[in-house]
This record gives C-alpha cells, sequence and structure tokens, in this order.
C-alpha cells in the first residue's frame, strides 16, 4: 500500500476526523492542507469529483466524504476495526455517525463562516495559518469568497442563531451517546471521529467554552483532537448565546 494523501483545510473538521481515523488505522499518510476557499478548485484540479474536504487519495481510489471515508479505510484495512463487529453496537455506531455528520458537523461550519463575513480579523487569522502570503491583504481580498461560502451553507444571523438555541440538547445528546458506550470507550470508532471532531471546534470558540467546558463531551474531544488550532478568534453576540 502506498502512502495516503489527505487533502485537509487547517480547520476543517471532518478532514481532522479522517486524520484520526487514519491514524488508528496506522495508514501512513501526509496531509496536504490546500487554501481555503481555493479547495474547490485545487481538488478538482487533482482528479476528485467534488470541491469539499476531507478527500483522501490511496493508490488509485479517490474518495472523499467524512462517511465514505469510514468505510474505505475499514475495508482496506481491517484492523484496528473503526466499526463494533456485534450488529446491535454497530447499528448504533452508524446512526450515531450519521447523525453527528448530517446534524452536529453544519453548525461549527455555519458559526465558522458566518464569522468569517463580518470579522476581518478571523479571514487575517485563517489566511495567516494557511500560510498564505501578505494575510493581511488576502483577508481585504478573500471578503467576496467568504460571502460566497457562508451563503452556501445558510450561514446567516437566522442560522447561527438557530444553530446556537439548538446546541445545549445537541449536547445532551452526544453526552447521552457517551454514557451508553456507543462513543467515548476503549476502541476508537467512527462515530467518535465525526462527533469529537464537530465538538473540538465548538471549544474553540471562545464564547462557547462555559457551555462547553467540563461536559464528556469536550473531554472526549480534546483527547481525540488535541492539537486542533484554538482558540479560533470569532466572537458571538452574547445575547444569542444560550446559557451554560
Ligand atoms: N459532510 C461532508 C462535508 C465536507 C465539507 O463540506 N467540507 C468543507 C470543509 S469543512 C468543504 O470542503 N467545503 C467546500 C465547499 O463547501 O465548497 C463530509 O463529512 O465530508
Amino acid at each position: 500500500m502506498m502512502k495516503a494523501k489527505l487533502y485537509s483545510l487547517a480547520t476543517s473538521h471532518p478532514a481532522q476526523a479522517a486524520r484520526v481515523m487514519l491514524e488508528r488505522k496506522g495508514i501512513e499518510h501526509e496531509v496536504v492542507d490546500l487554501l481555503p476557499g481555493m479547495h474547490p478548485l485545487l481538488l478538482r484540479a487533482r482528479g476528485f469529483r467534488a470541491g469539499t474536504v476531507p478527500a483522501i487519495k490511496l493508490d488509485e481510489a479517490k474518495v472523499q466524504g467524512s462517511l465514505r471515508i469510514s468505510r474505505f479505510l475499514e475495508r482496506v484495512r481491517e484492523q484496528p476495526p473503526l466499526f463494533p463487529a456485534e450488529p446491535e453496537a454497530r447499528r448504533a455506531v452508524e446512526e450515531a455517525e450519521a447523525w453527528g455528520e448530517s446534524e452536529l458537523q453544519p453548525i461549527p461550519r455555519r458559526i465558522f463562516r458566518w464569522g468569517t463575513v463580518g470579522q476581518p480579523e478571523l479571514r487575517r487569522w485563517l489566511a495567516e495559518l494557511s500560510g498564505m502570503p501578505l494575510p493581511g491583504v488576502a483577508a481585504a481580498v478573500n471578503a467576496p469568497v467568504a460571502r460566497r461560502f457562508a451563503r452556501v451553507v445558510g450561514a446567516t444571523d437566522d442560522g447561527v442563531r438557530a444553530d446556537l438555541a439548538s446546541l445545549p440538547a445537541m449536547l445532551e445528546l452526544v453526552d447521552g451517546r457517551i454514557a451508553d458506550g456507543t462513543i467515548g470507550g476503549g476502541q476508537v470508532n467512527a462515530a467518535d471521529c465525526q462527533i469529537s471532531s464537530s465538538i473540538r471546534v465548538l471549544l474553540a470558540f471562545p464564547d462557547l467554552k462555559p457551555l462547553l467546558e467540563g461536559r464528556p463531551c469536550s473531554e472526549l474531544a480534546l483527547r481525540l483532537f488535541s492539537d486542533y488550532p484554538s482558540p479560533i478568534p470569532l466572537r458571538l453576540p452574547s445575547v444569542w448565546l444560550p446559557a451554560a
């Protein structure tokens, strides 16, 4: 097996999930952080069908999407498993993983993209983190790109307010999956990676720290994603924040 290439963005949480899955599987890999905003183009130039990270190239295979990637890695290397063998436990992990991808994963993305529209210092931070030359200039030039990326995921004031209002119940749900053993067990599974990568981004937003700190889901996320870039210098209006 050749060395895998994981195409990523410095801040992409599903790409972080894919990285931890590769590490768990012991598959040798190189992480290639693409320039945010340019990444859909750069991926297509490399022969990928879609414009999203995570994108993995391994031997002749090109796979995109964190759900497809977990199944692909399970196929190419069985051990250690990302899904339990016992059917009921496997179903629980698959359900939690799917929920994490469709419900939880969009929330930090919408918050982040909302922030990049109105907060130039966040765009500058992202430009610096991504190694862009002249980050101050990049931050100014990228304003229209930020607006476009925000629009496609519904990162509006109303969207983010609704996301924040839904967070306490979402966190309860995640802590419930830890309590019933679906995630957070001894064997890191696909749902651990999917869900915890989103929690890790939420933890990096300073204004959300009081809501998250000390919860089992936060401890798990910090354990699995210890080196996520943080804090993310994004500010949220205090009236939008749910009570801790
Ligand atoms: N649900 C997909 C989403 C992937 C995704 O949207 N990734 C973002 C970065 S976190 C991206 O590359 N977006 C590019 C775009 O929206 O054009 C997955 O889990 O892989």
